[in-house]
């Protein structure tokens, strides 16, 4: 494989393996906003992908798909137990999220993130150009910047946090902190959601490591006494708005829309949750809420149903188990309690589906609920706005996302406070059309003109910036 001027390094590759009815097998790319932002300038530049293909054991050699050359990096069965599912999604995901489950820390999982961050960084050296720029995304690879850099002092290097980054008294847990903070310095740009996140990290690295900082500046020393200056700031990622755009104005998903209301029964207020099932989304919050308005008479069964769509996700860690039972019990509870022969007061749908579906729920939802308690961004909010061209329906959104930041249009919550969250809801169901349309044009103008493509370009303009070839 030709050497890459731009390399993408992220936990999973952008492709699914499809076996056939006849037992072939097929790599299809999965689409995702990511993807989509990176292919023009993949396409471009000669771009390589270095990530996980997604199963045990899989040992690939590179291969082309849709213009984009792919480095799969193999993982056994443990790594992905101690590396994937313990480090990253039981310590650091948990940790991150404000400690709302308990972080797990235990030192084989530190010793296989730190092997596998390794094998990354490996491959990301082997594949790029003299002077490429390879772009790291995530926290499951906070150490590849800085392995990378040792490897290839050439190479312009970017890191993307797509989640939080904690307040310090929390951050101040993680008994590899030192590591870590000096893991993602060894990138030229450290880009953050929230200029909160960025400001956290950067009081984390003068405390912790005493390098000066200066603005968003970090003067990192190097072996020859000299510094070199790594940049921490906020750059909010998007969504790929076109394919949202073209599907809501399809008919066919327009008519599924008006199909789904007419399968409800006909509520006059739909309300919708978009979630993977995590504990950082606040389901079981706003279920609560819920199950409090109808107990309390200020909503009736007949007139609203809450549609909940939890996507399955990483059943195998023990906190997710747990949450699931939690929600599920709830539900079951809420629907013995109000259903009738007719209406449902939550249909509860613990399915992943294909986007056409979404943006016809989407466009079914006279209420987006988002309820995170803690979220890097939250695309689906993005998402929901983008669909609603007639410049109806209300995002209730969550103070604890990314998103709010700068959906500031939208009826705004802090999850945890459940009589605010009922009224919240409450407000928005009332809300007038002249209102929902006011608010609706703003929150749209929003995202449309900030579009995952213009966050992939001020990150890459800023890394220029940095360090111009
Ligand atoms: C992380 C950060 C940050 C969900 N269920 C289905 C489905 N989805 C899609 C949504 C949306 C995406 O998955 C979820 O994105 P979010 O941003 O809401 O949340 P995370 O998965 O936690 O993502 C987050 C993000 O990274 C990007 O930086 O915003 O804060 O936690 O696009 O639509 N899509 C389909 N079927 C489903 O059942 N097709």
């Amino acid at each position: 494989m030709p050497a890459a001027d731009f390399v993408v390094v992220a936990n999973r590759l952008p492709v699914d393996r499809v076996i056939g009815a006849d037992g072939s097998e097929e790599w299809r790319t999965s689409p995702g906003g990511l993807v989509a932002a990176l292919e023009p300038m993949m396409r471009r530049a000669h771009g390589a992908w270095v990530g996980w293909p997604g199963q045990a054991d899989l040992h690939l050699d590179p291969f082309e798909i849709g213009g984009i050359d792919l480095v799969p990096v193999a993982l056994s069965a443990e790594e992905i137990a101690e590396y994937y599912e313990g480090f990253s999604n039981d310590t650091i995901w948990p940790l991150y999220h404000d400690v709302i489950a308990p972080p797990q820390y235990h030192r084989e999982w530190w010793d296989a993130y730190t092997r596998v961050n390794r094998r990354f960084a490996e491959a990301a050296a082997s594949v790029a150009a003299e002077n490429g720029t390879v772009w790291v995304h995530d926290y499951q690879l906070q150490l590849v910047p800085q392995l990378l850099r040792e490897l290839r002092p050439d190479l312009t290097i970017g890191y993307f946090h797509h989640i939080p980054f904690p307040a310090h008294g929390l951050y101040a847990q993680l008994p590899w902190r030192d590591q870590v903070l000096r893991g993602l310095l060894g990138a030229d740009v450290i880009g953050f959601q929230r200029a909160q996140d960025a400001t956290y990290f950067l009081t984390a690295v003068r405390r912790r490591l005493r390098h000066e900082v200066k603005g968003s500046a970090v003067a990192v020393p190097v072996e020859d006494g000299t510094t070199r200056t790594a940049i921490a700031r906020a750059f909010p990622i998007s969504i790929d708005t076109t394919p949202y755009l073209e599907l809501a104005a399809r008919p066919d998903v327009r008519a599924r829309a008006a199909e789904i209301r007419e399968s409800l029964g006909n509520p006059a207020k739909i309300l919708l949750g978009v979630d993977r099932l995590d504990y950082t989304k606040g389901i079981g919050h706003r279920i609560k809420a819920y199950g409090e308005l109808l107990t309390e008479g200020r909503l009736a069964v007949e007139d609203v149903t809450l549609v909940q769509v939890a996507s399955p996700s990483r059943e195998r860690v023990d906190a997710y188990a747990h949450l699931r039972d939690e929600i599920e019990l709830s539900v079951g509870r809420i629907n013995g309690d109000f259903d009738t022969m007719g209406h449902t007061a939550i249909r509860y749908l613990h399915q992943g589906y294909p986007r056409e579906e979404m943006v016809a729920l989407y466009l079914a939802a006279d209420v987006m609920l988002v309820t995170a308690l803690r979220d890097g961004m939250n695309l689906v909010a993005k998402e929901y706005v983008a669909t609603r061209a007639d410049n109806r329906g209300v995002l209730v959104l969550s103070e604890f996302t990314g998103a709010a930041d700068e959906l500031r249009q939208a009826v705004r919550v802090n999850p945890h406070d459940i009589e605010g969250l009922k009224d919240a809801i409450m407000t928005a169901v009332e809300m007038p059309k002249g209102e929902q349309g006011k608010r609706m044009r703003s929150l749209r103008r929003r995202v449309l003109e900030n579009d995952v493509e213009a966050w992939s370009s001020s990150f890459l303009k800023a890394l220029d910036e940095v360090h111009p070839h």
